[in-house]
Order: structure tokens, then C-alpha cells, then sequence
């Protein structure tokens, strides 16, 4: 039965979050399989006085439906103080939490990884990677050296105070001798990550299995990714990228989910591009289209409210995503922010060094030089966000998407032209 997929197709904050609610009722379970309290997802309920505005980090979009169980899977990194405060912030606005389910697996964020994110990106200067400071980078690569602590030490004193002391061995030499920085006592570690284990202790489970049985019974679960596919650790724009695996092959290693359950890889990209942080971006756009862009879509971070970089739709990233994750289909959101524009440029190929690339060029110092090539369409001036059907929307608009899907090679399944839920055509 179905395990569907759900990943960003471009460099972030495609509207994943929306898409995932919009699956809502025909959903019993939703897994975060990779990053952490880096993510950020806005979801937008209800119109007029109704309408409520969520913005989730660590906890997946499934907790804001009633029934469905929300699970954070082995994959995760998680900060345990964020964790409970987006716990009391949701259940304060009256959303019942008490269905969350933890690996016992998933790594936790010790302080000093934060501190790492932070000095690290500091002393890179001008290489910085433009990282959330979250302390996700430093994590993630404690746990491929063996050295991280996991939700289930936390049960354990000592075991923890072995792991933690283990850790701090190098890391408190880095920060003091080359960073200037003070060391980190191991007790005073053990005691603040030992405060949670109380709290937490109910909520841990072998999320794998809860999974397996979860689909043998029938269920549908929808494995929800946080970045994206150009931010993913092996597939994206390396070294700018997060430190996880968000493409559909991460679904499986950070849930327990096996590859052969897997039903379905829905990408969701936006009508246009953007990007936080720092690296290539070809049709980055530095002018008042750009600005219009930022403007009209409220692209600011929601986690850390950064401007996020905007530019043209690009195809050659689209038709990446669809290879490297599978997709069988699209969610395009964010049309209603094109609304206005009299021509919309669409990056078709690039042009490095006089030679045209349809494809990602293999080689990053290739694509850091990636001069875009455009077509042109032509844009609309109608309000487009009450369309129910394609047959609403403008023919230049409809035009525009029936240009995208060609391009990208998988079909576009529903079209965002709004923020809330029911802003939304269903396609097919
Ligand atoms: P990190 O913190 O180590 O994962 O940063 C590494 C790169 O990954 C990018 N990254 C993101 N890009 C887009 N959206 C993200 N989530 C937030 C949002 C971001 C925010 O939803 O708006 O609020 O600033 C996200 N998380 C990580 C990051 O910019 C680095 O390029
Ligand atoms: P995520 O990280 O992929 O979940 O995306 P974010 O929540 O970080 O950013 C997407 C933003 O776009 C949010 O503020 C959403 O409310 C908003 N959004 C999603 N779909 C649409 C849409 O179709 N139109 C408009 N105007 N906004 C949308
Ligand atoms: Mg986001």
C-alpha cells in the first residue's frame, strides 16, 4: 500500500509543508526522514478571520491533521529544547500533539554543535556555506564519525556522560585553540540533554517497525523531506548544501522504509526560483524583477526570516530533480506570485563556456558558470488566485504551465495559487 515521497525540487521552501497538509485526510502517518530545526514550513489553514498560520521546524506538516501520526524518523537531527518548545507552542494554539513518535535512532543536536554550525561558519568568511546555524553540519558529521549522541542514550547516564565525554575530547581543543572559545563541561552537557529524557520518554519508539506495520495494515504514510533536491548532500550543489540526503533515496535510509514500499515520488517546485544561503544560483535575478519576485511571494526564511535569493524558473533543475528522485509528480505552487509580469523568462539550458548543457553540468566549477538560456512567454494580468480548474486560469497562464510540464518530464499534479489550503487546482 502506499508509501508516497514527498521532496523539494529546487534549492528549498517549495511549499512542501502545503503540499503535505493538502494530502490531509487520505494520510495516516507522516515521517521527517532528514535534517532538523533547519526546515521551515509554513502552512496556512482556514480564510478570512479563520485563517491561521503555522510554522513548523522540527515537527512534520501531519501534526496539524487530526488522526494522523506524525513520526520523526531515524534520519533526523534533533535539537531536544526546540523540539518542546514547538510541541507548547502548537498545543497552546489547541493542536493536540500527543500522537508524536521519535526514533530512538535520530541523533540529537548537542549545544557544542551548535556552537561548531556558528564559529565555523564565522572563520569560513567569505566560503561560507550560509548554513541555519542550527547546529545541523556539526551533527550530522558526528554521527557519520561515530562520535553522536542518540535519542536512546539519553536513557542511560551513563552511557550518555561516556558519549558526550567522547565527543568533547577533540572538539573542546578545536574550539579553545583555534577558535578562542570556551570549553564545554561535560557534566553540565549531560544535565541539560538528561533534562528531556523524562519528557521524551513516551514519545520513543522503533519508528521502523510502527512504519512497516502501519503499511501492512493497508495505511497510506507519506515520507516528507526537509530541503531539497539541490541541497542534498550527494545530489545538490556541493559544498553548498545541507548535510542530508533530501532526495527520495534519503526517504528510505532516514525512515527504515524499504525502497521496494515505496508507491509514489511527488517533487513539489515553485513557478519560479529560489535559494538561502550561499552558492551558484543561475537565474538569480539582481535587479526590480527579482525584488517583485521577493515582494510578491514573501520570500523571507522562516526559520531565520533571511531574504531568500529569487530568479527565473529553471528547467535544466527541474528535469534533474525528476531523474535523481523519480518523480511521477509535480506540485507547482506560487503561480499567483508571476500574476502581473507582462513576460516570464524560463531558463531552458545553459551555456558554459560557449557549450550548451540541457543537463546539470557533472563538474561544480561548470555550473558555477552556467550562463542561462531563455524563452520567453507571455504573462497575464488576472487575479488568479479563486481558480478552481485549469480551465480559470488565463490561456497565457495555462500556456505557462503546460510549458513547465513539458520541460520537467513528469506531469504537474496540482497548481498552488495561494498560501492557504484551498487555495489550490487539483489537476488530475
Ligand atoms: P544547514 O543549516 O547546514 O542545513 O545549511 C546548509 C544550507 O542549506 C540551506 N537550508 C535551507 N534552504 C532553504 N530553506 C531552509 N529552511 C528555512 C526556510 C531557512 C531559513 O524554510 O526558510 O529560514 O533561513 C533551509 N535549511 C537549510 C541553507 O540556507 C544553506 O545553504
Ligand atoms: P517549505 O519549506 O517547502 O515547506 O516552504 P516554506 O513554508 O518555507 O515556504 C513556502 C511559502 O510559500 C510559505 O510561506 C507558504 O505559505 C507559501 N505558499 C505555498 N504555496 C503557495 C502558493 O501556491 N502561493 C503563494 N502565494 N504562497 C504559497
Ligand atoms: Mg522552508
Amino acid at each position: 500500500m502506499p508509501a508516497i515521497v514527498l521532496v523539494g525540487a529546487q534549492w528549498g521552501d517549495e511549499g512542501k509543508g502545503k503540499a503535505t497538509d493538502l494530502l490531509g485526510s487520505r494520510i495516516d502517518g507522516v515521517v521527517k526522514f532528514n535534517g532538523g530545526n533547519n526546515a521551515g514550513h509554513t502552512i496556512v489553514i482556514g480564510s478570512g478571520e479563520q485563517r491561521q498560520k503555522y510554522a513548523l521546524h522540527l515537527l512534520p506538516s501531519g501534526i496539524l491533521t487530526p488522526g494522523c501520526v506524525p513520526i520523526i524518523g531515524n534520519g533526523v537531527v534533533v535539537d531536544l529544547g526546540v523540539l518542546f518548545e514547538e510541541i507548547d507552542g502548537l498545543e497552546a494554539r489547541g493542536v493536540d500533539t500527543s500522537a508524536l513518535k521519535l526514533s530512538g535512532s535520530a541523533h540529537v543536536i548537542a549545544p557544542y554543535n551548535r556552537t561548531l554550525d556558528q564559529v565555523t561558519e564565522r572563520f569560513l568568511g567569505k566560503s561560507r556555506i550560509g548554513t541555519t546555524g542550527r547546529g545541523i553540519g556539526p551533527t550530522y558529521a558526528d554521527k557519520m564519525a561515530r562520535i553522536g549522541i542518540r535519542v536512546q542514550d539519553l536513557f542511560d547516564t551513563e552511557v550518555l556522560r561516556a558519549k558526550v565525554a567522547g565527543a568533547l575530547n577533540n572538539k573542546n581543543q578545536v574550539l579553545v585553540k583555534l577558535y578562542n572559545r570556551k570549553a564545554f563541561d561535560v557534566e553540565t552537557v549531560v544535565a541539560e540533554l538528561s533534562s528531556y529524557a523524562d519528557r521524551l520518554q513516551p514519545m520513543v519508539t522503533d519508528t521502523s517497525l510502527l512504519l512497516q506495520q502501519m503499511l501492512d495494515r493497508g495505511e497510506t504514510v507519506v515520507l516528507e523531506a526537509g530541503q531539497a533536491t539541490l541541497l542534498d548532500v550527494d545530489h545538490g550543489t556541493y559544498p553548498f548544501v545541507t548535510s542530508s540526503n533530501a532526495t527520495a533515496g534519503g526517504a528510505c535510509t532516514g525512515s527504515g522504509i524499504p525502497p521496494t514500499r515505496i508507491s509514489s515520488v511527488i517533487a513539489v517546485i515553485k513557478a519560479y526560483t529560489t535559494r538561502v544561503g550561499e552558492g551558484p544560483f543561475p537565474t538569480e535575478l539582481h535587479d526590480d524583477a527579482g525584488e517583485f519576485l521577493r515582494t510578491n511571494g514573501a520570500e523571507f526564511g522562516t526559520t531565520t526570516g533571511r531574504p531568500r535569493r529569487c530568479g527565473w524558473f529553471d528547467a535544466v533543475v527541474g528535469r534533474y530533480a525528476t531523474r535523481v528522485n523519480g518523480v511521477t509528480d509535480f506540485v507547482l505552487t506560487k503561480l499567483d506570485v508571476l500574476t502581473g509580469l507582462a513576460e516570464i523568462p524560463v531558463c531552458v539550458a545553459y551555456d558554459v563556456d560557449g557549450v550548451r548543457y540541457d543537463e546539470l553540468p557533472m563538474n561544480q566549477a561548470d555550473f558555477d558558470r552556467a550562463v542561462p538560456i531563455y524563452e520567453t512567454y507571455p504573462g497575464w494580468d488576472e487575479d488568479i488566485s479563486t481558480a478552481k480548474t485549469l480551465d480559470d486560469l488565463p490561456r497565457t497562464c495555462r500556456e505557462y504551465v503546460e510549458a513547465l510540464e513539458t520541460m520537467i518530464k513528469a506531469p504537474i499534479s496540482a497548481i498552488g495559487v495561494g498560501p492557504g489550503r484551498d487555495e489550490t487546482i487539483a489537476v488530475r
